[in-house]
């Protein structure tokens, strides 16, 4: 048996068309229809300007969103600002809309600073390169929840199709679900996991293994914003009041490479991608804007002006962003640092001023 390949709840088709559905609406109104238009489109900038800055040399890596825009800005919608949010490491448009700068995404990455931004502030915790444990630290958070008996908030904790094969993944949706802690797990399957394919992660389809944990699993199409935001906010709102967690699989397609340091045309083939490229998230959401008359060409050129300028934002927030000394490598770890590691301190700092700059 392959896993499914049905992209779940639908409620606009690949060329822009609402879909009824039983269980959920597309009521969302024409402003936020723009919003959401917007951020996906700034995203979508933002990311490709992370990759040109990785080929210039000034990043040491990137980690492309393109084509997840909808799984992000679509779940992004249905937080409030109380929500806390668990991020890997590939959400920079849930980052976004959460205020976390442009320049302050690329922050570890330039290698100027461990995390970028205030989880405190943003509610958006910092990116977690270690898979799945993010999971865990969002059912604590929520256990912290219950335990303070604050009311009206919730958690989202976002993984991968691949980060789903993790112990700790399975961990904490047993705690989540066996405390019926306020935390939606969100999916988002982009069919890869590097080099792997979700057929070697599971031989069911990911939504369903939250019938075995005991709390509602849903697959939606995660290329489709309105059906994203739909599926969260329900998920979401039985959270805040109560009723437990919930697992969203985003059923979407990572059109990028995993990372700057990834050449997927070595293990996928262009038929797939092209086939996944007639169901840009963006391209569907413009579509109805278009033919519902929701937007006019003006709005449109509006937004890909403002796509150039945070484009030269992101830039110049990279440029202008200070660089550590590299000696700080060896410092916010221990509050007494042990002979040794002072020693070696000491090495590093005498080679470092051994060269001439
Ligand atoms: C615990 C752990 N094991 C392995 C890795 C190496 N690694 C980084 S990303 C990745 C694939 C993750 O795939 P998925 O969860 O589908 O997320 P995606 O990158 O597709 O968004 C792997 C194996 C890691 N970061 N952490
Ligand atoms: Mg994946």
């Amino acid at each position: 048996m392959e896993p499914s390949t049905d992209v779940g709840v639908q409620l606009l088709t690949p060329d822009g068309y609402r879909r009824e559905h039983p269980d959920f609406a597309t009521d969302v109104g024409p402003e936020q229809l723009r919003r959401m238009y917007r951020e996906m489109v700034l995203t979508r900038r933002v990311d490709a300007e992370g990759t040109a800055l990785q080929r210039q040399g000034e990043l040491g890596l990137w980690v492309p969103s393109l084509g997840q825009e909808a799984a992000q800005i679509g779940s992004a919608h249905a937080f409030t600002e109380r929500d806390m949010v668990f991020p890997t490491y590939r959400e920079h448009g849930v980052a976004l809309h959460r205020g976390v700068t442009p320049g302050q995404l690329l922050t570890s990455l330039r290698g100027a600073w461990y995390g970028g931004w205030d989880p405190e502030k943003t509610r958006f915790g910092l990116y977690t390169i270690v898979l799945g444990a993010q999971t865990l630290h969002a059912v604590g958070y929520a256990m912290g929840i219950q335990r303070d008996g604050s009311s009206g908030e919730a958690v989202a904790a976002y993984f991968g199709d691949g980060a789903s094969s993790q112990g700790d993944v399975s961990e904490a949706m047993n705690w989540a679900a066996v405390f019926g802690a306020p935390v939606v797990f969100c999916c988002q399957n982009n069919q890869w996991a590097i080099s792997v394919p979700t057929s070697k992660q599971t031989r069911t389809p990911l939504f369903q293994r939250a019938a075995g944990f005991g709390f509602p699993g849903l697959r939606v199409d995660g290329n489709d914003v309105l059906a994203v935001l739909a599926v969260t906010r329900w998920a979401m709102e039985r959270a805040r009041a109560g009723e437990g967690p919930a697992l969203i699989e985003s059923f979407t397609y990572r059109m990028g490479a995993h990372t700057t340091s990834d050449d997927p045309t070595r293990y996928r083939s262009r038929a797939e991608v092209d086939a996944w490229a007639g169901r840009d998230p963006i391209s569907r959401v413009r579509a109805l804007l278009e033919r519902e008359e929701l937007a006019d060409p003006e709005f449109f050129a509006d937004v890909d002006a403002e796509a150039d300028e945070v484009g030269a934002q992101t830039r110049a927030a990279c440029f202008a962003m200070p660089l550590p000394a590299p000696q700080e490598l060896f410092d916010h770890v221990y509050e007494d640092v042990p002979p040794t590691l002072r020693d070696q301190r000491n090495e590093f700092v005498a080679y470092t001023e051994s060269f001439e700059d």
